[in-house]
């Protein structure tokens, strides 16, 4: 499927995603659509959260809400990791004040028979697909368009976990419980992103980025066994499968929250763009990417938002004065949190204008 898009007048956040020259750094920012916009905020009055995501219009509408107020170099479609559990059978409900919650998540080995073995995912996830290409039109080339999905790891944490946790201790005891059924999980999983990456890219995303949100639960011996593989299948296959339907493969991301242990190891894969946590050190990560001919991605911490403007503005210069304005796209470390003021995302993003020309 080729579609006819209207041409490209920033393509910023992909020519930096490949290394090539910029005159200025790209910036976006996770969760740039969500609570903190009080736009946002009016449109889940009325509707509820997956309901957004099931509706093209609604998606469309609240992933393009930040570019209307920022000067952001992508936008990236309002979705959210669980569609793919939600694609396999389980039913996930997003609790106010608690967030997503799995009435039944699975809690043996057993209950994976439970899922869709053979997911259709142009069925259950077609909605995604069609909110990317209203959005990509919608767009009129003024930003590329992110699309992204939840990494095997970080999904499967969600499906035993019931939920989010700061220990993940159930899905960890299966690791090392039942290694093997684990695995037949993470490979459903990764089956079922590889057909659902692709179908994003046919469907008219430019960029795709793997959230491997809790990476940072497991040590480099266990992410090396039971995520990077996966994650290594996932880059691999979803380009050769673009490639061999006459598809030009786009850039991918791998941001593993956490994984300060395994730079290197996602260095070395074919993965375009390394996503680092506010944790990480931009100098060690710089120094491998440029071994590996890496771009990196990241990583002001969130709550640096919360200080006032001109130390914003401070911090964003010593970031890019850190990273270099070569094969770097400005973020966040991780996403927007609710009680954040627009305003001081503004300074940030503005700040990223003003100290990256080059
Ligand atoms: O009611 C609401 O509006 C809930 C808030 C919310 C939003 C705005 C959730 C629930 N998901 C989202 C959107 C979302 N989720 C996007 C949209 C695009 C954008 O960034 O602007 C994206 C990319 C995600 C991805 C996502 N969902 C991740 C990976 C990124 C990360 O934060 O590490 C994860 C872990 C989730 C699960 C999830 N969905 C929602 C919440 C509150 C959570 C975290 C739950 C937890 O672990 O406690």
């Amino acid at each position: 499927m080729s579609q006819n898009f209207p041409a490209m007048k920033n393509d910023l956040l992909l020519r930096a995603a490949k290394g090539e020259k910029v005159e200025r750094v790209p910036v976006w920012v996770m969760r740039q659509a969500g609570r903190y916009l009080p736009e946002f905020r009016a449109v889940r009055e009325k509707h509820d959260f997956f309901t957004v995501c099931r509706t093209p219009e609604l998606a469309c509408e609240v992933t393009l809400q930040p570019l209307r107020r920022f000067k952001l170099d992508a936008a990236i479609i309002f979705s959210d990791i669980l569609v793919i559990p939600q694609a396999l059978g389980m039913e996930v409900l997003m609790v106010p004040g608690k967030g997503p919650t799995f009435p039944q998540p699975l809690k043996s080995p057993e209950d994976m028979e439970r899922l869709n073995h053979n997911p259709d995912v142009h069925k259950e996830l077609g909605y995604v697909f069609d909110a990317l290409t209203l959005t990509r039109t919608k767009l009129e080339g003024q930003v590329p368009l992110i699309g992204f999905s939840g990494a095997p790891w970080t999904l499967m944490a969600y499906m035993v976990e019931g939920g989010g946790s700061s220990t993940y201790s159930k899905p960890r005891s299966w690791l090392y419980k039942s290694p093997n059924e684990s695995k037949k999980l993470l490979t459903l999983l990764t089956d079922t992103i590889i057909e659902y990456l692709i179908g994003q890219v046919e469907a008219g995303a430019q960029l795709l980025q793997l959230f491997d949100s809790h990476a940072g639960v497991l040590d480099r011996e266990l992410f090396l066994e039971f995520a990077l593989p996966y994650l290594v299948k996932i880059v691999d296959k979803v380009k050769s499968g673009l490639r061999e339907k006459g598809i030009d493969p786009v850039p991918m991301t791998v941001f593993a929250k956490g994984a300060h242990y395994a730079i290197e190891d996602m260095a070395k894969t074919n993965y375009d763009i390394i996503g680092l946590d506010w944790t990480m050190d931009a100098l060690h990560a710089r120094q491998i990417s440029n071994a590996h001919g890496k771009t990196l991605q990241g990583n002001l911490d969130p709550a640096a938002l919360y200080a006032p403007v001109e130390q914003i503005a401070e911090a964003t210069k010593s970031m890019i004065a850190k990273f270099g304005t070569k094969s770097y796209i400005a973020n966040l470390g991780h996403g927007m949190y609710p009680d954040m003021s627009p305003d001081h995302l503004e300074v940030f993003v503005d700040s990223v204008h003003k100290y990256s020309q080059s």
